[in-house]
């Protein structure tokens, strides 16, 4: 009989299970969720979902849209062709039509409009991507949420960190930074003075874990003297900080179970890698690594340990950041909305333009689905088979199918409508299925957790050929505001995931800058302009403005420009400048 727990599908930390129970979505009353579903679980059937597929604004029967996917594809060289997925739905199927478009011979994308660059910093200084699940978070006795923001992209973390002490360092006054028992409002951008200035501090101390330095880090003393580079009176004023606060944050972490809880805020900046490579520094000296109950935690690899069935080696890829739409004559786009999603969203509209053919596989309307030629609505994830695993703890999720529906084509069926007709080998869903599951064990709690996957995770040392933790060897300066610009901040907003669900439209800032709530400005950077009504948020910092991810319009402020490391985007880097309208 099928099992009426299945998982959220989303793109989120908690990956949690969920109940279908008599068509209702029900929190799962075991496990990290502990009875509590979020806003967009207790909303979801409220979304109005694509419900007919069309072709040039016509409505047409799903057989009718696969031929016409058919003739669209056969109408130009698959080199000319590319297949652009988005993280619209996590689960491991997805991937599947990644493996047939290779096979087809078409382009594929690369790169990361999302924790890339503080990914590649972690694989430079450890040697892989390997993360501090939510269960040791749970056993360690200070949290230090650093460029995260709980409340509204992790709430299941909360219910762990109840009695532990908390840090915080956000330029934003978040919820968790009012209940915190340590808040630095840090200057964006230069968290990599702060990471380093603690480091030197707690080297001055001599509260480093000495132990662990001599075994698992012999460069420190050469890191400890690059530290020494940093004018302190004067970076502690640029950043917005006193020696105090330095003093209070090595007190209440030094000799204290720590976890370094980073969100993907600290890192939307060109030299992203540099920034969580210095933060994961301080871990070092702190000696957080490889003992339980701390760590530092942030996005990690949701297929770590898992071998992927699907081949895509063969293809030829382009980046997802600064995707080239326009040398492609057909451009399939699923489980994403890059129009409102990707940097620089005048250049993707211009670059879209010239592409022939635009395919939207997806579930809802929004400006991608707006312009594309033809339109073939997907599955939900109560209507197909998949698996998930997660980027914040190791458990792997069966998502059986729980309603039958006429709506939509799920991934699966449609790679293998596209391998039938191309003569490609695929697997039969079961299989594929089964495969994931092979690299899932069941826990003595009863847990289905991925294989192979510690949970506390460099007990031997780094992942590095000699097992040495690699420092950082230099940095760059970061740039800073002029007297008339501000820092765009553009974090997660509570009820969108991204640009799905309930968005929001506006611009935040502090009452200082003389406007009125309401009124309508127009926000210029060098990539482009956007025009949104203002509110009013005291818990801003006065050079700072906020616009969530999800916004329409925010990314026409955004640059297109990749990270140093990790191919990922940088929405943070451009300054942007305000103008009343009269
Ligand atoms: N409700 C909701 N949940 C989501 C999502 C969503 O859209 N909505 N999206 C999901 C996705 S795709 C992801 S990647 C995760 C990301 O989730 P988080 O990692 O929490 O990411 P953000 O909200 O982008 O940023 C987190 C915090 O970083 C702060 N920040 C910004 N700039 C800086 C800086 O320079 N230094 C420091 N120290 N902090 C800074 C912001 O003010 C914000 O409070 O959330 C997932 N969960
Ligand atoms: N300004 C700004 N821009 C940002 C960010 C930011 O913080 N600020 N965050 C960036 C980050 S971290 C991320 S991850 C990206 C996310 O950007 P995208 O990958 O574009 O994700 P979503 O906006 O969630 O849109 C995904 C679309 O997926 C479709 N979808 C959902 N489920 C399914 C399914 O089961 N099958 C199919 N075929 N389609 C489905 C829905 O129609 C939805 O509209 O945005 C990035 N853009
Ligand atoms: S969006 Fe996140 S918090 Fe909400 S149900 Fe899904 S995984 Fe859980
Ligand atoms: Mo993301």
């Amino acid at each position: 009989m099928k099992s009426s727990i299945t998982a959220c599908p989303l793109d989120c930390y908690d990956a949690c299970s969920i109940v279908y129970d008599e068509g209702k979505l029900r929190a799962f009353k075991d496990g990290h969720t502990h009875g509590f579903l979020c806003p967009h679980m207790n909303h979801y059937k409220r979304h109005l979902r694509i419900t007919t597929p069309r072709y040039k604004g016509q409505a047409i029967t799903m057989d009718a849209a696969l031929e016409k996917l058919k003739e669209i594809l056969d109408a130009n060289l698959k080199s000319e062709t590319l297949h652009y997925r988005g993280s619209g739905n996590f689960a491991l199927m997805q991937g599947v039509t990644d493996h047939v478009f290779a096979q087809m011979g078409t382009y594929l994308t690369n790169g990361s409009l999302c924790d890339g660059a503080g990914e590649a910093g972690i694989i430079e200084g450890r040697g892989s991507n390997k993360n501090m699940p939510l269960s040791e978070i749970a056993k360690s006795e200070v949290v230090v949420f650093w460029g995260r923001n709980p409340h509204v992209t992790s709430s299941h973390l909360l219910p762990l960190i109840k009695d532990k002490t908390i840090i915080v360092i956000d330029p934003v006054k978040t919820k968790i930074a009012k209940m915190a028992d340590l808040y630095i409002q840090i200057k964006p951008h230069t968290d990599i003075f702060l990471a380093m200035l603690l480091y030197r501090f707690l080297h001055i101390e001599d509260s480093c874990d000495d132990a662990f330095l001599q075994k698992f880090a012999s460069e420190h003393e050469e890191y400890y003297e690059l530290t020494q580079t940093i004018r302190i009176k004067a970076i502690l004023e640029d950043i917005g900080m006193t020696l105090g606060q330095i003093g209070d944050f090595l007190h209440l972490v030094v000799g204290h179970k720590t976890a370094i809880v980073c969100g993907v805020g600290i890192q939307k900046y060109r030299d992203g890698a540099d920034v969580m490579r210095a933060i994961d520094a301080l871990a070092v000296g702190l000696g957080l690594f490889g003992k339980e109950g701390c760590g530092v935690a942030y996005l990690g690899d949701s297929k770590e340990a898992i071998a992927m069935p699907f081949d895509t080696k063969k293809a030829k890829k382009v980046s997802k950041v600064n995707t080239p739409f326009d040398e492609f004559k057909t451009v399939f786009i699923q489980g994403a909305n890059p129009l409102a999603q990707m940097p620089d969203s005048n250049r993707v509209e211009d670059s879209l333009e010239h592409v022939e053919n635009i395919v939207y596989f997806g579930l809802y309307e929004n400006e991608t689905s707006a312009v594309a030629d033809l339109v073939i609505p997907a599955k939900t994830f109560l209507e197909k088979e998949d698996i998930r695993t997660s980027y914040s703890h190791n458990g792997m999720m069966m998502m059986h199918k729980q309603v039958e529906s006429e709506i939509g084509i799920s991934e699966y069926a449609l790679a293998a409508y596209l391998a039938e007709i191309y003569s490609i080998e695929l697997q039969s869903e079961t299989a594929y299925l089964e495969h994931f599951k092979n690299h899932g064990v069941v826990k003595i709690d009863g847990s289905f957790e991925v294989e192979n996957r510690q949970t506390i995770p460099y007990k031997d040392g780094f992942d590095t050929d000699d097992g040495d933790f690699v420092f950082l060897e230099e940095f760059e300066v970061p740039q800073k505001v002029q007297e008339d610009e501000f820092y765009l901040i553009t974090p997660k907003f509570p009820t969108s995931l991204n640009s799905q669900f309930y968005r929001n439209e506006n611009v935040y800032m502090h009452s200082s800058l003389g406007f009125r709530e309401g009124e309508r400005v127009k926000l210029l950077s060098s990539s482009g302009e956007v025009v949104l009504p203002v509110k009013i948020n005291d818990d801003l910092r006065n050079d700072c403005i906020v616009i969530y991810s999800g916004t329409p319009g925010v990314n026409n402020l955004t640059s297109s420009k990749h990270s140093y490391e990790g191919k990922n985007a940088i929405y943070q880097e451009n300054f942007v400048r305000i103008k009343k309208i009269n």
